[in-house]
């Protein structure tokens, strides 16, 4: 069966919100139709390759391009002393230092593998080719090549993320039992299928950006500020994205290097970052290390949580790794103290990757409150369910809604927990030693403000239109069904446009905030472009229904007609052409190139509604986890395989359950790579990261991933969002890697306190 039966045969429902429609842009990803962002026919289009640093700190004191320049091909070479007439742009939250020069290719190097100069040439091989003629004299200066270093120091103490109530060292030490242990977790990164890479063009003072976004108007606004030109003059296109996970939501140093080349040379420019590059040319997420004490009474009852957390950052910016944000919310407890400190290395500023700060945070927390229990002598299940939180006792706020009493309850039942033998090494399979294991995760509900436009068009045909993105979680389908829904109109006769700054505004697919902020502002706009189709039909001179006596009609099945009894009904279509012209705003909008015909847009009529972020208000809100992994330890090379994995989600009321199926299990195999394979490994004598490509940072492949069986246990949570959904992107793999930490425990005696759990810390 192909991609467009498996539409058809679907289920009629299939469509509405809820239904499990297949992705609605699959057939152009498979067939190769779709167009990434490097792949845009663009003509005179040139080539500029970078090139990168191979100290960790210093200056560049002498740079030889003599060769270079003359190589063939050769077009442009810049250097640090190309003056590119560049201003820092606002931060993430809009903040701007006032009139300060960017230098995207800086004399000081700050890290291994910083961007130094570029080489623009006719083809990229010959930039290639002419980049590796380059000779770059450093003045080194002294490094911190990474947390384990021992000048990395204490850090810095971040007071926003220190946190606390009641008095939990006394309480610590008053507590009959007592678990401490420290955890670390390593240097990893998102390593998407789609690398790095843009496509820049300039046509006087107005420039078009061909990259993967996750955010087109937050990097829109880089560009502009940067070249300091106004915002309208900058077009970011990113309709078809190959996976972000954090690392495609801000316009990095590259960028700003491939659209200044474009301005200098009068020639568009692509600029591909290289697989290696993609290691140091955005941050991943920070290595962590945090000390955890947990104290209980006899019973199990937690009295205090002492936890102490740090992770790295760049010598140039602080981003914290919130080693704290799980361990406040997860459990009941009255005394509670929790820091974080952040400690500068020369690497590239770390970023978010999927769960950021939740999930080491997860890891810390769930595997002490495992160590907890095997001290307690109590099955780990029953230690989580004892101490459930029954509210926020961070921000003393009731939960929204929270179903992770029935995430364990219902995961445990599925996976079989009440046939585990709880003391470790006590379950085997022949040679091999079985364990099962507990991981809890969380993940805050966020919103921004989404703005979204609907047209129903003179065909009959509704185009969703928003300046969003879908990187592959599912925003074209969810927003199709959506429009379905509110409009009464057949899926296949939705066409949604994404990806494209011009569009109307949204919040950034982050933070899993997109889909519940977006699937608002549509809806909204979609039920008044229905109720204002009803309108015109009732009133529009032209109109058959206006002498009908009806006060109202409805719109189903993509047929407006009256709302009961079996009077006359027409298509959209049909309506649409008997209308009054006067009736119809027509469209002037900048989309033409993704419109449909001409014609059909001038019988438009648009209807553009947003959501305003609304405030945490009086709830916390979160999405919840609980995961059971099973695994196979041998107990001779010490090798483990994940074997079943069963999760049970609170998110919330699902949009399309069989995406967030998929969204969950995506995030439970990286959680699978985190806690068994993903390392960033740093050369210590230069900073420079050893294992930057795909052969030696390993991910998970099929064959490590084993059958994953995953729980909807949430209802519609009216404070989350406005369609009663909360964030699916990313508590997925918040909780996983303790889970699995904690199932090899279980297996083998053995708790392993730093990431990734290898055969050699085994044996
Ligand atoms: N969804 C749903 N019902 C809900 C919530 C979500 O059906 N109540 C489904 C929808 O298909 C929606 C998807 O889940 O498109 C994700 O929604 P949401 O949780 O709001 O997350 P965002 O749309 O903001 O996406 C970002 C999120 C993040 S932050 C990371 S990191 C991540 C993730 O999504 N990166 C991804 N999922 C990814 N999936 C893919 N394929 N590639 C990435 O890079
Ligand atoms: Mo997701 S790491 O917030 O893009």
């Amino acid at each position: 069966m192909n991609i467009s039966e498996t539409r058809k045969h679907g289920d009629a429902s299939d469509g509405m919100i809820g239904g499990r429609h297949s992705r609605f842009e699959g057939s152009v990803k498979v067939t190769g139709a779709a167009t990434y962002a490097l792949e845009y026919d663009v003509e005179d289009l040139a080539h500029a390759v970078l090139v990168q640093s191979t100290v960790a700190a210093g200056r560049v004191v002498d740079i030889d391009i003599a060769a270079a320049k003359i190589a063939p091909g050769v077009l442009m070479v810049l250097t640090p002393e190309d003056d590119l007439g560049l201003k820092v742009a606002s931060d993430w939250y809009g903040n701007r230092p006032e009139n300060q020069d960017y230098a995207p290719l800086p004399r000081t190097v700050r890290f291994n593998g910083e961007a130094i100069c570029a080489v623009v040439a006719e083809t990229r091989e010959q930039a290639s080719e002419a980049a590796k003629l380059i000779r770059v004299v450093y003045q080194e200066t002294p490094a911190v090549m990474s947390l384990d270093d021992p000048d990395a120091g204490e850090g810095k103490l971040m007071d926003n993320l220190t946190a606390g109530w009641g008095d939990a060292e006394a309480a610590l030490s008053a507590a009959p039992v007592r678990i401490e242990a420290e955890y670390c977790t390593p240097r990893e990164f998102h390593v998407a299928m789609e690398p790095h890479g843009l496509t820049a063009k300039w046509d006087g003072d107005k420039l078009t950006v061909w990259e993967p976004s996750q955010w087109t108007h937050g990097m829109a606004r880089s560009y502009a500020e940067w070249f300091g030109i106004p915002l309208d003059n900058v077009r970011m296109v990113s309709p078809y994205i190959g996976g972000g996970f954090g690392s495609k939501g801000a316009a990095l140093a590259y960028g700003a290097v491939a659209a200044a080349a474009a301005r200098k040379l009068g020639r568009p420019v692509r600029l591909a970052v290289t697989r290696p590059q993609n290691f140091t040319s955005y941050g991943g997420r920070a290595a962590t290390r945090q000390k955890i004490a947990l104290g209980a009474t006899a019973e199990g009852v937690l009295q205090a949580i002492v936890h102490r957390g740090m992770s790295e950052t760049s010598t140039y910016l602080d981003y914290a790794e919130q080693t704290g944000a799980a361990t406040a919310v997860l459990y009941k407890v009255d005394n509670f103290s929790s820091q974080h400190r952040v400690v500068p290395v020369n690497s590239v500023t770390p970023g978010a990757l999927r769960g950021p700060g939740k999930n080491p945070s997860a890891y810390g927390i769930e595997c002490a409150m495992d160590e907890l229990a095997d001290k307690l002598g109590m099955d780990p299940l029953e230690l989580r369910l004892k101490n459930d939180a029954d509210h926020d006792y961070q921000s003393g706020k009731p939960w929204s809604t929270r179903r992770l009493r029935e995430a364990l309850t219902e995961g445990a039942k599925a996976f079989g927990w009440s046939g585990r033998s709880h003391r470790p090494r006590s379950m085997r399979d022949g040679k091999t030693l079985v364990g099962w294991g507990i991981g809890c995760g969380t993940f805050p509900v966020i919103r921004a403000p989404s703005s979204a436009m609907i047209r129903i068009l003179g065909n009959g045909r509704v185009e969703v239109v928003s300046g969003s993105i879908d990187m592959g979680q599912g925003t074209y389908t969810i927003l199709a069904q959506t429009a379905s829904e509110a409009l009464g109109v057949p899926i296949d006769q939705i066409d949604v446009y994404l990806g494209d700054s011009r569009l109307p505004g949204s919040a950034i697919a982050g933070g899993s905030m997109l889909a519940g902020s977006i699937t608002g502002a549509v809806h909204k706009a979609a039920t008044a472009a229905r109720d204002e189709l009803i309108g015109l039909a009732l009133n529009d001179a032209h109109s058959p229904f206006r002498d009908t006596g009806a006060n109202t009609l409805m719109v189903a099945d993509g047929r407006i007609g009256a709302t009961r009894g079996d009077g006359q009904s027409l298509s959209i279509a049909e309506l649409m052409a008997t209308l009054g012209r006067d009736h119809l705003e027509i469209l002037r909008n900048t989309l033409a190139e993704n419109t449909q015909s001409a014609d059909d847009h001038k019988r438009a009529w648009t209807t553009m509604a947003g959501v305003q972020g609304p405030t945490m208000g009086d709830y916390s809100m979160h999405s919840w986890c609980a995961h059971f992994a099973e695994v196979r330890v041998d107990e001779d090379f010490g090798t483990v395989r994940v074997s079943r994995i069963v999760s049970a989600f609170d998110c919330g009321r699902l949009y399309n359950p069989k995406l967030v199926e998929s969204q969950w299990r995506g995030g439970i195999i990286m959680g699978i790579g985190q806690a068994l394979l993903e390392e960033g490994l740093v050369d210590m004598r230069n900073g420079r990261l050893v294992n930057n490509n795909v052969g030696d940072y390993l991910v998970p492949t099929n064959a490590d991933v084993p059958n994953i069986q995953v729980i909807s246990v949430g209802v519609p949570d009216p404070h989350a969002s406005a369609l009663g959904g909360k964030g699916v992107g990313e508590v997925g793999i918040v909780g996983v890697a303790p889970a699995i930490a904690n199932a090899v425990f279980h297996a083998t005696g053995k708790r392993v306190r730093d990431l990734p759990i290898t055969l050699e810390k085994l044996i």
